[in-house]
């Protein structure tokens, strides 16, 4: 199997590399911002634009989910968060005279970042079933063919929901209440391939599948422990936020097996000292850990402080935990040796982290795609809870876990019941407030549904935004199964991958996003998020949409609601597609939490999610406890002459939408087919700093997986692991390959050999 790389692109991939750099933002990230957003939307609109993300009469930045301060400066973005608006507020178009002078065959020979360098999506289109070109298509049209091809369906099940993390809440709200009312659970979500596995670990263990800590209690740690992030690229505002607690005595411990720049120094923008000078030094230990031994670490970690006098909060464990015994046993045989071959640390290095834990009465961890991708996901966060656990940190100021989200509004859709598999309680306030019978089996997730596309049980596929195909794992497989629909359905704000791998008959619906004003019948309207810390605030869009034809999230779930579900749904679609108010005082009666929600979202600032760990240390599990869990210690196994490699994201992109080929703090420019490669592995695998490689995944089904023409780059990664961009390597990641109880592809641990080649 080979993922091809795209030709007849105007974009060379022709990496150049330089030496990695060891501090984050300052003035080059300052520079970089406004050029990249001058290009997309000149230099007015850039001005006007910028100045309203994330205030408080402001929209709320697409980029991530990361909280706003109280303290808002005049400036509230990071360099990626412009660039995430940026190509939104984009001054190109994508019109139907764009479609007819490029046929789908052409399209899906562009690579992902010539797709979405063509502008915004401005009008409804449809692929006709054996057509090689999307045409215009009325959106009363376009709501028929869908209300067709649902109404032809054996079962309900056999449509698949899925959603991407920029959903509004009240765009979210009713997506799944449409899908529930036509019958399916079948709500995949981008969740599934990110933040599941927190989700999963979190619920069993504390009762709430969220994290537990506020900006506050960071600025109140003493130790804050960052496993398997990468802020500097992902969630750059966050490095304020380690700068602040810093500032206030916290110490920081570093995770990773790169050497991230933005987790050794940053220069705050926002600062004159941060803009000109040296910045703040951010780590004050780096644990160089290899792919996936962070649970044997937390493991032997949590020995050591059980074998530390007096070091255990008993009062704690007494009186909020449950399953100690079983733990403590477990925890006790950890073995150094084990540990050491697992995370490839030395112990010194441990021991430094032991003293540094001890020292500290109030501890945060947090973590992101590092600990979430891989097949023991699941246990490491669990682990990660056991270690605070054990000292009582969590439920109180300046400790608890942080799983750090992606997109902008992922938890929100969840809150919102995007999740295949809803609560109970969920489904039964769904059905008071709305008088029909939910379906209460179990709904597919990303890759079931990939599985049920295959496989010709699913025929329909709808997107409610995102990039199936490219963000999805085992690409060829997914293509194929994709290509077995009868309909797929995008709505998209950007011409991406998946508008070209379609089923017999597809359609693009552009919509509005976030930057945009949204007028309906009673007004302007505002719509809803919730950040990674279960904050919920306003976003007010204030730009003139890209084109007269969108229509706004909510509008098309309401619209395609009325039309497939007709007088068999009593739910008011056209006042709720009217104003957005009265879908929150839906959300209000169904969501707890949301009460009064209307009149709290007025306030400036919005308001916080109730959380009953870090409210009330109330642990609402099966056993009313926190829950400690003992499962057995595991780490991914290398074969001989074979490396780990791990799949992230380059400094500028964003998912699959690329901004451009630079991934400047690891000192890559111009491409995006690299493999950075521990030195001496490399030379010990006789592959030259310069080389080139096919990446080549082998796993138990047999098949083998290849990513063709990877410049090699010797780079201070752990030894035995390897680093490459995704998508690109999607190709790699088996369907099959996933993470025990949540499924989430395990992106961040594949088997590969590389097999030298010569440039393409
Ligand atoms: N600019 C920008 N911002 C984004 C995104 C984007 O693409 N671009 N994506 C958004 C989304 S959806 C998400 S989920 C987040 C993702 O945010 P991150 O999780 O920071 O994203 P990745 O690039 O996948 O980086 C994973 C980090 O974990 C480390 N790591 C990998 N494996 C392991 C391991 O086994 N153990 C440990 N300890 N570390 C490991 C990697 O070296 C890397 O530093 O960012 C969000 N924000
Ligand atoms: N190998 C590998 N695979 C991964 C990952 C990895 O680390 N490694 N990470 C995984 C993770 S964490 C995630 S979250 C997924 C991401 O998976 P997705 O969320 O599906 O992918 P994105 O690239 O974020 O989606 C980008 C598209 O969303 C559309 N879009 C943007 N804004 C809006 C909007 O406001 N409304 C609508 N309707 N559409 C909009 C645009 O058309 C754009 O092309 O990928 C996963 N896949
Ligand atoms: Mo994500």
């Amino acid at each position: 199997m080979t993922g091809k790389p795209p030709s007849g692109d105007p974009v060379q991939d022709a990496p150049q590399v330089e030496a990695p750099q060891h501090a984050a933002a300052g003035l080059p990230a300052v520079g970089h911002t406004l050029r990249m957003a001058q290009q997309q939307m000149g230099v007015r609109r850039t001005a006007l634009t910028l100045l309203k993300v994330n205030q408080k009469d402001g929209f709320d930045c697409p980029g991530c989910a990361w909280p706003e301060p109280e303290h808002r400066h005049r400036a509230e973005f990071c360099e990626n968060g412009a660039k995430a608006v940026a190509e939104e507020a984009t001054l190109r178009r994508v019109t139907s005279d764009f479609f007819a002078t490029h046929p789908v065959s052409d399209l899906a020979r562009r690579s992902g970042y010539w797709l979405g360098q063509q502008g915004r999506l401005t009008h409804p289109m449809y692929l006709a079933e054996g057509a090689d070109q999307y045409e215009p298509v009325p959106w009363e049209r376009a709501f028929d063919i869908i209300a067709d091809e649902l109404a032809a369906l054996g079962s309900p099940d056999e449509a698949l929901f899925y959603t991407s993390g920029r959903t509004s809440n009240e765009a979210a709200f009713l997506y799944q209440l449409f899908a529930r009312e036509f019958g399916t659970n079948n709500l995949p979500d981008c969740s599934n391939m990110c933040h599941e596995s927190s989700g999963s670990a979190l619920t069993e263990t504390i009762g709430v599948g969220k994290g537990s800590v506020l900006l506050d209690d960071l600025y109140q740690a003493d130790l804050i422990i960052v496993a398997g992030q990468n802020p500097g690229t992902n969630h750059p505002r966050m490095l304020s936020a380690l700068e602040r607690a810093k500032a206030s005595g916290a110490k920081i411990i570093t995770v990773n097996p790169l050497p991230e720049a933005g987790m050794e120094r940053f220069k705050n923008p926002q600062t004159p000292k941060g803009l000109a000078g040296a910045g703040t030094a951010l780590t004050d230990l780096f644990l160089q850990i290899r792919l996936g031994g962070d649970q044997a670490l937390f493991r032997l970690l949590n020995k050591l402080i059980l074998e530390t006098q007096g070091a255990v909060d008993e009062e704690f464990i007494a009186e909020h935990t449950h399953g100690f015994d079983a733990f403590k046993e477990a925890a006790l045989a950890a073995d150094w040796d084990d540990t050491l071959t697992a995370t490839g640390l030395d112990r010194t290095a441990i021991e430094q982290a032991l003293r540094m834990i001890l020292a500290s009465q109030r501890t945060v961890v947090c973590w992101a795609m590092g600990l979430t991708q891989h097949k023991h996901a699941v246990p490491t966060i669990r682990e990660v809870v056991n270690f605070l656990l054990l000292r009582g940190n969590i439920g109180r100021p300046g400790a608890g876990v942080c799983p750090v989200r992606g997109h902008s509004n992922v938890q929100g859709d969840r809150t919102m019941g995007i999740f295949e598999r809803p609560a109970p309680a969920f489904l039964d306030a769904l059905e008071k407030e709305f008088g029909f019978a939910p379906p209460r089996h179990y709904g597919l997730d990303v890759v079931r549904s990939i599985r049920a596309l295959r496989d010709g049980q699913a025929k329909v596929f709808f997107a409610m935004g995102g990039n199936f195909v490219a963000a999805s794992p085992d690409t060829d497989v997914t293509e194929d199964a994709m290509r077995r629909a009868r309909l797929t359905v995008h709505v998209s704000t950007k011409l991406n991958r998946s508008h070209t791998v379609t089923g017999a008959r597809a359609l693009i619906l552009p919509t509005l996003g976030r930057t945009e004003r949204d007028l309906q019948g009673s007004g302007e309207q505002f719509v809803t998020v919730e950040d990674s810390m279960g904050m919920v605030h306003a976003s007010r869009g204030r730009l003139k949409p890209a084109s007269g034809q969108l229509l706004s999230e909510p509008a098309i779930v309401c619209r395609l609601a009325r039309r497939v579900l007709g007088e068999t749904s009593h739910t008011p679609w056209e006042e709720f597609e009217k104003d957005y108010a009265t879908i929150r005082d839906r959300i209000a009666r169904v969501i707890p939490g949301f009460e009064d929600f209307n009149a709290r979202v007025a306030h400036p600032g919005g308001f916080t999610l109730p959380h009953a760990p870090r409210d009330e240390r109330r642990f609402p599990t099966a056993t009313g406890k926190a829950n400690f869990t003992a499962a057995p210690v595991t780490h991914p196994e290398l074969p001989e002459g074979r490396l780990l490699l791990q799949t992230l994201r380059s400094h500028d992109q964003y998912n699959t939408t690329i901004y451009g080929l630079d991934d400047r703090y690891r000192g890559i420019k111009n491409g995006r087919r690299v493999v950075l490669v521990n030195p001496t592995d490399a030379d010990q695998l006789g592959l030259p700093d310069g080389g080139y490689a096919d990446l080549v995944s082998e796993w138990t089904d047999g098949v083998e997986r290849r990513a063709p023409g990877f410049r090699v780059v010797h780079y201070p990664t752990a030894r035995g692991c390897a680093a490459a961009y995704y998508p690109e390597t999607n190709v790699l990641v088996p369907l099959d390959a996933t993470a025990d109880t949540s499924n989430t592809p395990t992106s961040k641990s594949i088997v590969v050999r590389l097999e030298p080649t010569s440039p393409a």
